[in-house]
């Protein structure tokens, strides 16, 4: 059986996003465990927050509710993991907003090049009201089939590659770049002047060892969790994107759930919020200093203008329909 074909069974032959749940009592007394799922490894801080979520959830809740976590694409990646929430096989997803954009418009704002200033500016725009307004424009979505229940950090997003180092925008020419499935974003590679491949995180592995692409982009965690460090060995400080990831619930499961096992959960996410921001720090530190010690080459000293100011097509192509809420982003400070 093929990988895919072994998702799909495991999606779709699953009876819920709940495993486990026996007894058939009032719901309120009935023990149900949450399937959740990461593309990223045990460890990872976005994987042990949820980890720690799921503790913190069975003891608030006498037991009765827990999370079994399936981490590191057992799922599949985030298309698959996305789909199996919306259909209830999935109770918990852990996704970057990067594929979300194309689902839900109103999240695409965060996917444009150099949105935010920094990583304070980010954390401020997503603790504060935008932050609550775009979860709750997730979760109103008609067809989402999803409720946005936190964000979490992603860091900065950097380009690496196999080739050469990239040392100005115009080393970028003619690399081909792996980047998440949203034309936001291939848009954005193609004005920085390279090839900008969309392509799911799950093939990316084989794709840059098979040299079908030639680099990509991430934070240095995911650079580190993921080995794109055994093969690409350049990596530029581009910092032109700082996108947080989204924690959902599967919205059929959510409506399953009595309403204090909702406001629980909500309650827990909010703390999830504000934890795994603390691990994420950790973690970035932990992998610049595993980069340096691999030998991965990284270019901090860049002259970041000239690559804002190749992006300017994507700000031509998206900002206008953007234009009230980049200003409201803006003003954060
Ligand atoms: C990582 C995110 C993960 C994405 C991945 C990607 O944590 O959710 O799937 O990037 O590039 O930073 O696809």
């Amino acid at each position: 059986m093929n990988r895919r074909t072994m998702l799909r069974l495991i999606a779709f032959t699953a009876v819920s996003a709940f495993a486990g749940h026996t007894t058939r009592p009032a719901l309120s007394q009935q023990k149900l465990v949450l399937k959740a799922s990461d593309v990223h490894p045990l460890g990872y801080p976005t994987v042990e927050a949820v980890v720690r979520m799921g503790k913190t959830l069975e003891a608030g809740s006498g037991g009765r509710l827990s999370i079994q976590m399936y981490p590191a694409m057992q799922l599949g990646g985030e298309k698959e993991m996305i789909e199996q929430a919306q259909v209830g096989a999935l109770a918990i997803a852990r996704v970057s907003i990067g594929p979300m954009g194309p689902m839900v418009p109103e999240l695409n704002v965060f996917n444009l090049p150099f949105m935010f200033r920094d990583d304070a500016h980010m954390e401020k725009v997503i603790d504060g009201e935008i932050g609550t307004e775009l979860l709750k424009k997730l979760t109103d979505h008609p067809t989402s089939g999803l409720i946005g229940l936190c964000w979490m950090n992603a860091g900065t997003r950097h380009v690496y590659n196999s080739k050469k180092p990239i040392k100005g925008v115009e080393d970028l020419k003619g690399l081909k770049i792996r980047m998440m499935g949203n034309q936001v974003f291939v848009d954005t590679m193609n004005a920085l002047g390279g090839n900008g491949v969309a392509m799911g995180f799950d093939q990316l592995v084989s794709a840059m060892q098979t040299g079908v692409v030639d680099g990509a982009e991430n934070n240095p965690p995911s650079f580190m969790a993921q080995n794109h460090y055994q093969v690409a060995k350049y990596f530029t400080m581009t910092e032109h994107l700082i996108i947080p990831e989204l924690l959902v619930f599967s919205r059929i499961s959510w409506q399953k759930l009595s309403p204090d096992d909702q406001a629980l959960i909500k309650k827990l996410s909010k703390e999830t919020q504000a934890e795994q921001r603390v691990l994420w720090y950790e973690a970035e530190n932990a992998a610049i200093a595993k980069m340096k010690a691999a030998g991965t080459e990284i270019i901090t000293d860049i002259d970041k203008k000239p690559f804002q100011d190749a992006v300017k097509p994507v700000w031509d192509k998206y900002g206008a329909k953007y234009a009230a809420m980049v200003k409201r982003i803006e003003a954060v400070n």
